[in-house]
């Protein structure tokens, strides 16, 4: 709306988010000028040498995941160079933890790390990235750290399967009782368990996702005027105790049926679809029972809705999710476009729509490329083997 921008890691200090992220999104809608130039920008100026603190999880999924996806697209070698050199610095996060399981902020330049208290989302999802890297560089120190960390977490699960959602590294002990899978933040550990086998043939990855699946499946569903949800349960009884669900949850619907529970995944992306109905834009939270709004009023440019579309329309070819997706797309252009470009809404019970000053960087790795996907039969993508990391980055099934 300012038609100004803000860092996301480190105030004052550049790692060109917005770049790094839109970089495989570039080359598969063929913007070869605009990739050009961003890999420029890329070369001439980004240096993680910084005597600053970042996000572990955040970092990860989005620049070690965008210059890994920047290297499929561009076989810009420097790029895999800056991957393991970001890697490197995150890695203290879960070299220093007396469980495995990573810290939440380490300081780039000095390796210092602080936060023990973590959530699942944060501690798991990185084998993708991690794993990865390890197969381009030889070296298994990152997947070796990622599996560590789902380790010591899966150890701590009770005896019906469910795992609690808050994880203190140091105690090695869940601080509280409820397991909110699958909303956030709990939503990728689950995600990059199956991507553990489905991208890096980890057999034990795809049996930690089958075991702990199965348990959410069993305990968390709960059917409400004809639409399937997840309650939040206490991990250690299976008590339903909250019916709140989050707009994040929706990427569950392509997870669970690429997992092998198709029936599921339809029935779930179907009970967000009726929401995307009342609303036009998905509201951050709402309770499943009424679907009124929560206090969480607002949406930030959420791509979650349209990447579970853009999965299960490669699954399935059902043309209901192409019909979705166009309906999500046409809301988000009339709603959320401004002069600049995007930005995300505030309010989306107030008429017009009460907006916000922001594009989050995730905008151009998610929610355009899912659309441009579904629609564009690009010859760049090759939809029967790709896989996305859960920042959208393809970091398999790129055609070059
Ligand atoms: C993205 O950074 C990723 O999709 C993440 O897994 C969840 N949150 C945002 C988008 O909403």
């Amino acid at each position: 709306m300012s038609g100004t921008s803000r860092d996301f890691f480190i105030p004052g200090q550049t790692f060109g988010l917005s770049i790094v992220e839109a970089l495989d999104t570039l080359y598969v809608m063929g913007l070869d000028d605009d990739l050009a130039r961003c890999t420029r920008w890329i070369l001439d100026n980004l240096t993680f040498d910084v005597d600053g603190e970042v996000q572990m999880f955040e970092t990860n999924i989005r620049l070690v995941g965008g210059l890994l996806a920047g290297y499929c697209a561009t076989g810009e070698r420097r790029m895999l160079d800056l991957a393991r050199d970001i890697a490197d610095r995150l890695l203290p996060c879960f070299t220093k933890s007396p469980t495995g399981a990573p810290y939440r902020f380490v300081n780039l330049r000095t390796g210092a790390v602080r936060e023990p208290k973590m959530n699942l989302a944060e501690i798991g999802s990185n084998v993708l990235e991690f794993g990865d890297l390890s197969r381009l560089t030889g070296d298994p120190k990152y997947l070796d750290a990622s599996m560590r960390a789902y380790a010591a977490v899966i150890a701590k699960r009770s005896s019906l399967n469910l795992l609690g959602t808050y994880f203190d590294v140091e105690t090695g002990e869940f601080t509280s009782p409820e397991d909110v899978a699958p909303n956030d933040p709990a939503d990728s550990f689950y995600e990059y368990l199956w991507g553990g086998w489905q991208m890096l043939g980890l057999a034990q990855c795809r049996d930690w996702y089958r075991m702990l699946t199965d348990a959410l499946l069993r305990y968390a569903v709960d059917r409400v005027n004809g639409q399937l949800w997840f309650a939040t349960v206490d991990y250690r009884t299976g008590e339903k105790i909250g019916h709140t669900q989050s707009e994040l949850a929706a990427f569950y619907a392509e997870l669970v049926a690429k997992g092998g529970d198709r029936d599921v995944g339809s029935a779930y992306y179907d009970a967000f679809t009726a929401v995307l109905r009342k609303y036009a834009i998905i509201p951050e939270g709402f309770d499943y029972r009424t679907l009124d709004v929560t206090d969480d009023r607002g949406n930030s440019l959420r791509p979650e809705y349209v990447n579970a579309s853009c999965d299960l329309w490669f699954l399935t070819r059902d043309q209901k999710y192409r019909d979705t997706a166009w309906q999500y797309f046409t809301a988000m252009r009339d709603h959320c476009r401004v002069a600049n470009g995007y930005t995300v809404v505030k309010d989306v019970t107030t008429q017009p729509m009460t907006l916000g000053d922001y594009t989050p960087a995730y905008a151009f790795a998610e929610n355009f490329k899912y659309l441009y996907l579904m629609f564009a039969d690009t010859p760049r993508f090759d939809a029967t083997r790709y896989y996305m990391s859960t920042e959208g980055k393809l970091l398999r099934g790129m055609v070059r």
